[in-house]
């Protein structure tokens, strides 16, 4: 499905590797291209427009690396935002507290819901939980004899009613059924409409109302493209869905639905249908994906591994220099940084051990700025000053000072506070030292 998406993308990805430093518009020309084969693969504009501008940005500010070439530098962010765009992480089926728990499978005529329904019991027993399908498709004598005849293939035990049974009844008498049985799951498959009408919604809320379902699974066909997310926004602004399952993923059409599907309609695809066999079913892994679509798992495996290295090398040479006491200027920004790319600060903060008291004042959010602040400091610092920053007198200040838009008084304060942070770091109260990192964000 992705393999025109996967040959664009590997030709921009050569064009870079073959310079050595990217400068702004080496960048800006490769994201042309990401855009253009995105929007060529019938990616949705508004995915297209977000992603491009995450990478852009990430891929400007990303720090010259020593373990990464510039090309793999952009190779992984372009990965860790297609991740993004997929949802992250896996996202599984949650099962209700009591049993047996409810899966409906709602969704189009024809994107997959009776096969779908089979393909999903059989994983379940695959993994020892015991299922049980219910036909609440009951207009349609056929759609009943389909559920029927996979049931029988697979040896799952199937409940329906006669044509014409109220799906009041069917849903009771469904539960009822299940607790004989002791079956761990109850996986509901429902009538379908060529388009979505109010006649149906009602329906499936009514559904949901009596089986009071932990999951509400829309099955859509990614052979549809856009029109695939535009369903699965209006089922999800319906009926709140918990999950996407997409089918036909073994078609060739482009892939825009399934890169844009989670992005548009913010619900997390669970499983892909990757042919009509009862056993082309899987969990959807968004790294997977991604780095298929990417077709660089060698390249991206190499990655993680260089920036792992390098990030030991570098946490062993700053305990060294904790050690030692020959901790700098230069290594307090590199820690800073460090600290930014983790994540807000007030959240960082808050997972410092210690009581709440001896931080002073609640965070809110002006610490960021201070950071900046900084970090401007020492950058407009020469090496030697950052190096060896007693050597810093009342003309250094005013030039230091004047370069970074701060008052002399700032620069005096992280001073002071760096080195009260050495004489700790001496004592080897390392404990200590993130506690005072607070203080930087404080002083003003
Ligand atoms: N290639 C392929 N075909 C599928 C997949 N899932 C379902 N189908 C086919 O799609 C058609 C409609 O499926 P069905 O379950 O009856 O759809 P429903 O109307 O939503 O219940 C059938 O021919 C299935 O074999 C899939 O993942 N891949
Ligand atoms: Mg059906």
């Amino acid at each position: 499905m992705f393999e025109v998406l996967s040959d664009r993308l590997s030709k921009v990805f050569r064009g870079l590797s073959s310079k050595g430093k990217l400068s702004e518009k080496d960048i800006d020309d490769a994201l042309r291209q990401v855009r253009l084969a995105l929007l060529e693969s019938d990616v949705n504009f508004r995915v297209v427009k977000d992603f491009t501008a995450r990478v852009r940005e990430r891929s400007l500010g990303a720090e010259v690396g020593q373990s990464l070439t510039p090309a793999q530098q952009i190779i992984k962010i372009v990965n860790d935002e297609l991740i993004a765009t997929l949802g992250g992480r896996q996202s599984r089926l949650t099962p209700s507290a009591q049993p047996p728990s409810v899966a409906i499978l709602v969704g189009l005529h024809g994107c997959g819901k009776t096969t779908t329904a089979a393909k999903l019991a059989l994983h379940l027993k695959h993994s020892g939980q015991r299922p049980l399908l219910v036909a609440a498709d009951n207009r349609r004598p056929a759609a009943i004899e389909q559920l029927a005849a996979l049931g029988k293939q697979l040896d799952i035990p199937v409940y329906s009613e006669p044509p014409g049974a109220t799906s009041k009844d069917i849903c009771a008498h469904a539960l009822t059924k299940a607790k004989e049985l002791a079956a761990a799951w109850v996986i509901v498959d429902t009538a379908g409409r060529f388009h979505i009408d109010e006649i149906m919604m009602e329906e499936l809320a009514q559904l949901k109302r009596e089986l009071k379902p932990c999951e509400l699974l829309l099955v859509v066909d990614a052979m549809t493209g856009q029109d695939a997310v535009q369903v699965a926004e209006e089922f999800h602004s319906r009926l709140s869905l918990t999950g996407l399952i997409l089918t036909k993923m073994d078609g060739d059409a482009r892939g825009g639905a399934a890169l844009s599907i989670r992005w548009v309609s913010r619900v997390p695809i669970k499983f892909i249908g990757i042919g009509e066999k009862v056993d082309a079913f899987e969990p959807f892994y968004p790294d997977r994906l991604a780095s298929r679509i990417l077709g660089m798992g060698d390249m991206l495996t190499f990655i993680e591994k260089a920036e792992r290295t390098f990030d030991e090398k570098r946490a062993r040479e700053l305990e060294r220099k904790v050690r030692t006491a020959t901790f700098n200027l230069d290594d307090f920004l590199s820690q800073l940084r460090e600290v930014k790319k983790m994540g807000p600060l007030a959240q960082l903060v808050e997972m410092l051990p210690g009581p709440p008291q001896a931080v002073g004042r609640p965070l809110d959010g002006t610490e960021e700025k201070q950071l900046k602040k900084v970090e401007a400091i020492i950058l407009s610092m020469t090496p030697e000053e950052r190096q060896e920053p007693g050597i810093i007198d009342g003309s250094r200040r005013r030039r230091i000072a004047r370069g970074s838009g701060v008052r002399p008084q700032d620069i005096n304060q992280l001073l002071n506070q760096f080195r009260q942070m050495q004489r700790l770091m001496k004592m080897g109260i390392k404990g200590k030292i993130p506690r005072n990192l607070r203080g930087m964000f404080y002083s003003r």
